[in-house]
């Protein structure tokens, strides 16, 4: 085979201002390189896309590849940089300045689009182009583009490793705005390292929101200085006796900030009146259950309740809003709600009509699980559907959003089966393809399309304590939720989709997630050579 001969130019501080002069220098000097057969349509993404169209070519990813952005998108420019060094040992600049030799370029600009996560992405052989309604949305394209990077070089046409990206054109928009997981931190506690880890594994497969369920019978994991037993005794235990932990304002704030990063937005959740005996341990003045509450590493729910008719709670409450509030960027705040089995109704609904307005106050609008419904709300306020299609649907009838999470299809902590090592059942038992196959749109009769907000798929962690544990129950099925709520579902086959599942063993290898892997999937074993370093 003959070796194209690269003829090479210059790009002398190219940068911002050079940017269209660039792309044209690139489309007229670049080498041309052609590459055996690439076919953008079979490249495995999750989850995906709206519209590829296949050009046949391929973008030669090498050493002589740089990254051009605006100043608004240099962060995602980073971000795709280091991810490309991470798979493939190339250090790409950004916006190199100076005598970089530069063949082809990958150029982020935004453009104005309907939605802010909507994107295009343009893979030609001697340059690739993002535009996007948003960082956000530059962001998003970012991840279809790692996700078509080959895992390994094609080294044949050249003394260095080249990296043969199939080329066309992909035009892709979600479908919800709100594509969430949520982690429960309070039956066990999970590390800000554990977190980060899942945050990276979120935004590969374009998940946008993390959830954290903050506190619980069990305990409470996240700092608050104007209460300090919280964490102090509230966080001194878990489920089955373990030491527990918790969140600093610092460590919360990092989370945060890494997130950000990503382009996720945290939502922190303080569950309440109910699974409130921690926080009640810590300070009895809140209780309201009648008994001395003493720290619980049990299972049981629905035992524990806040004292609703004291004014005490109320501040407390607003204390505990105003210090998560201003430590979270993102527009909601979760206040639980869920299976206060020992608050009377009148006393319940009376405690979530007071809380709401707290919440708003800081600035935040309020999410609940479904049962808030039975308040008087706004409809701002968003009914987090996981068990009860009655609260749900009157929840629409208040005109709120429906973030849908129904325990029975999207609840990860539910076995796979009855074999499966983890995981609770008592929704259902949960295969990869039953966590697929089925449409959140026209899940129940009562919400339609346009009173979906999105959707989440709850960890809960009773049952697990490690990163594996959490892991085998997560993975493989979040990617099929990422899929559900990015593409509609005329667009979606198990048949089809669980191939693209099963080739991303390499990337679950590269990242040491150690998936359940569930028979109903072909899986490829990965064989990953050493990443190259060209230097
Ligand atoms: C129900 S889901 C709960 C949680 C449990 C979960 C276990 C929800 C709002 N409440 O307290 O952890 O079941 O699957």
């Amino acid at each position: 085979m003959k070796t194209p001969s690269l003829s090479r130019f210059l790009i002398r501080g190219a940068a911002i201002a050079g940017l269209v002069a660039a792309v044209a220098a690139c489309t007229q000097e670049a080498p041309r390189i052609v590459f055996p057969e690439t076919d953008l349509a079979a490249v495995p993404m999750i989850p995906k896309p709206l519209d590829v169209a296949p050009s046949g070519t391929a973008f030669g990813l090498d050493r002589f590849t740089a990254i051009y952005s605006t100043e608004a998108l240099e962060g995602v420019a980073g971000f795709l940089s280091e991810k490309i060094q991470s798979k493939t040992g190339l250090r790409i600049p950004v916006n190199a300045e100076g005598e970089t030799e530069v063949h082809r370029g990958i150029y982020l600009s935004t453009s104005e689009m309907d939605n802010p996560e909507a994107y295009h992405l343009r893979i030609g052989p001697d340059s690739v182009t993002i535009s996007a309604g948003s960082a956000q949305g530059a962001f998003l394209a970012i991840q279809t583009l790692r996700q078509a990077i080959p895992e390994t070089s094609n080294d044949t046409l050249a003394e260095y490793p080249i990296w043969p990206v199939p080329g066309g054109e992909i035009r892709d928009v979600p479908q919800f705005g709100y594509r969430g997981a949520m982690l429960d931190v309070a039956r066990h506690f999970f590390s800000v390292e554990d977190v980060k880890k899942y945050l990276d594994v979120m935004a590969y497969y374009k998940l946008n929101v993390l959830h954290l369920h903050l506190t619980d019978d069990q305990g409470w994991r996240i700092e608050i200085k104007s209460w300090p037993k919280l964490t102090e005794v509230g966080g001194s235990t878990e489920v089955g006796g373990g030491p527990g932990g918790f969140y600093t304002q610092e460590d919360y704030a990092e989370i945060v900030r890494y997130a950000a990063e990503r382009h996720i937005t945290i939502v922190p959740e303080v569950d309440m009146p109910g699974h409130t005996n921690a926080a009640s341990v810590a300070y009895p003045i809140l209780n309201g259950n009648g008994k001395t509450p003493e720290l619980y590493t049990g299972t049981h729910v629905g035992f524990s309740t806040w004292d609703t008719r004291k004014d005490t709670v109320y501040a407390f409450i607003d204390d505990v809003v105003r210090e998560i509030s201003a430590l979270t960027p993102g527009p909601y705040f979760h206040i639980g709600g869920d299976e206060s089995h020992v608050t009377r109704k009148d006393d319940y609904i009376y405690f979530i009509e007071r809380v709401e307005p707290i919440v708003q106050k800081y600035g935040k609008r309020v999410i609940g699980w479904d049962e808030v419904a039975h308040a008087d709300l706004d409809s701002s306020t968003v009914a987090q559907f996981w068990a009860d299609e009655e609260n749900a649907t009157r929840a629409v009838g208040k005109g709120m959003k429906v973030l849908l999470s129904p325990a029975r299809k999207a609840y990860l902590d539910m076995q796979y089966d009855t074999l499966s090592e983890y995981g609770l059942h008592w929704a259902a038992y949960i295969p990869v393809d039953t966590a697929y196959i089925w449409d959140p749109s026209t899940y129940s009769a009562g919400i339609a399309p346009k009173d979906i907000l999105g959707i989440e798929a709850p960890l809960w962690s009773e049952t697990i304590s490690t990163i594996e544990e959490l892991e085998y129950l997560a993975f493989p099925r979040l990617l099929g939720y990422s899929e559900l709520g990015w593409t509609p579902a005329a667009k979606r086959s198990w048949d089809e989709y669980k191939l693209r599942l099963a080739a991303q063993t390499p990337y679950f290898k590269r990242m040491d997630i150690r998936y359940y892997p569930s028979a109903l999937v072909p899986w490829e074993v990965p064989d990953l050579p050493e990443p190259q370093n060209p230097d």
